[in-house]
């Protein structure tokens, strides 16, 4: 281990000796690690150790302070509901000083977090029960957040799901075209232009009234959350970073963009991405047991048009991101964000061919 990584592991309240260090997960964004360590029991324990992406995240502290409240807050719940507040919602380890991040010399931002252990983070949908589960997860999540008081959350990316700021984001990385890039993506900025007017529609029926704005997740992509091994149910939701006000529309749409998908979210091969409608089914009927009684009809009407809105969203900023020399969100191979932008526009071609039938599944289960 370098002295760098030392120093930081020493900086936090673990208990044991110190046995190793690796990479973990696959988020886009954070660095995570986990931390091995050695106990008096001889049974070693892990802990989440993360760096936080502050090109992303230009508050970090503002980010643990969310994440504090959150976390709190939902432990009460949990254990009022006879649940266990330590397997069911993140536990941040405190500094030796009793701080929420440690930061290092070179001003980079360190937290970490108790591992859920017996529980995994999936990648893709192994079965179609599985994307029930995580839609009852991210429902209950919502329910569980329900009466949080959001004066006390800052707004760790603002504008996050401002689809029509992602949109006039993407036009200006088209005109100042850094990396000159633009030319080679006639195609997919065109598919964008056609659907301009599809940006602003739930932001007009937020400010209706139509849509409610509530505490949510905003990034309900299906590895942030954990499936317990034994049960499968889905035991908790993670990365709260982005847990701020918002509708519950992004929440559904986000996970049903990645979880409803054919294929990877890189996928190069376009052929092989499609929306499954039967794994949209699934988890519009686990997100609705759990919410239906509290949505509002604005919000029922559109859930199925929020799926192919924060896809065509998701896309965007991949596409945007493309453009600006990828910048945002982590890559592992030249074009990858392009790969993942065409993802989301064939999958946003497929909802729109489908709508009707995700609408008749949506009212279905929203009228049980
Ligand atoms: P990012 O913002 O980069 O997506 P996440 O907080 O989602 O970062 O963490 C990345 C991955 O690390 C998750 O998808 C999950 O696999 C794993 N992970 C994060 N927190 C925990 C935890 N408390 N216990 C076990 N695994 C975790
Ligand atoms: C990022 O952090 P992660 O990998 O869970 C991103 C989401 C995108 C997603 C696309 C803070 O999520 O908004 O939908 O990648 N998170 C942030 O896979 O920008
Ligand atoms: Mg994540």
């Amino acid at each position: 281990m370098t002295s760098i990584i030392q120093n930081i592991v020493r900086q936090f309240r673990f208990q044991g000796e110190f046995i190793f260090i690796e990479r973990f997960g696959n988020g886009h964004i954070n660095g995570t690690f986990a931390v091995y360590f050695k106990t008096r029991t001889n049974h070693p324990v892990r802990y989440i150790l993360q760096i936080i992406n502050t090109n992303v995240f230009k508050r970090p502290d503002q980010v643990m302070s969310n994440v504090n409240e959150v976390t709190r807050f939902l432990k009460a719940k949990i254990t009022e509901a006879g649940g266990d507040p330590m397997r069911e919602t993140l536990s941040p380890i405190l500094t030796q000083d009793g701080k929420l991040y440690y930061e290092d010399k070179n001003g980079s931002f360190w937290r970490a977090y108790t591992f859920i252990d017996d529980a995994a983070c999936y990648e893709t949908i192994t079965s179609p029960e599985l994307f029930y589960k995580v839609g009852k997860a991210f429902g209950k999540f919502q329910n569980m957040l329900a009466d949080f008081p959001v004066d006390k959350l800052y707004d760790t990316i603002p504008r996050f799901h401002d689809t029509v700021k992602r949109y006039e984001d993407l036009e200006a990385a088209i005109a100042a075209d850094p990396k000159k890039r633009a030319a080679s993506v006639k195609d997919e900025i065109e598919f964008v232009r056609e659907r301009k007017a599809d940006c602003g529609v739930v932001l007009e029926l937020i400010e209706k009234g139509e849509v409610l704005r509530r505490v949510t997740h905003n990034d309900t992509k299906l590895n942030n959350v954990m499936i317990d091994n034994k049960t499968g149910d889905g035991i908790c939701v993670i990365d709260l970073d982005t847990v701020m006000q918002g509708s519950a529309l992004y929440d559904f749409g986000d996970s049903v963009r990645f979880g409803a998908s054919s294929a990877a979210e890189d996928e190069p091969d376009i052929s092989k991405v499609y929306m499954d409608i039967s794994l949209f089914d699934e988890y519009t009927r686990g997100f609705l047991k759990e919410v239906r009684h509290s949505l509002t009809q604005g919000e029922i009407d559109h859930l199925a048009f929020s799926a192919k809105l924060m896809t065509l969203e998701c896309g965007i900023r991949f596409l945007t991101d493309y453009l600006n020399g990828d910048l945002y969100f982590k890559t592992t191979r030249p074009r990858q964000n392009l790969d993942r932008a065409r993802t989301q526009f064939k999958l946003v071609a497929d909802m729109e061919s489908k709508m009707d039938k995700m609408n008749a599944i949506v009212h279905r289960y929203a009228g049980m």
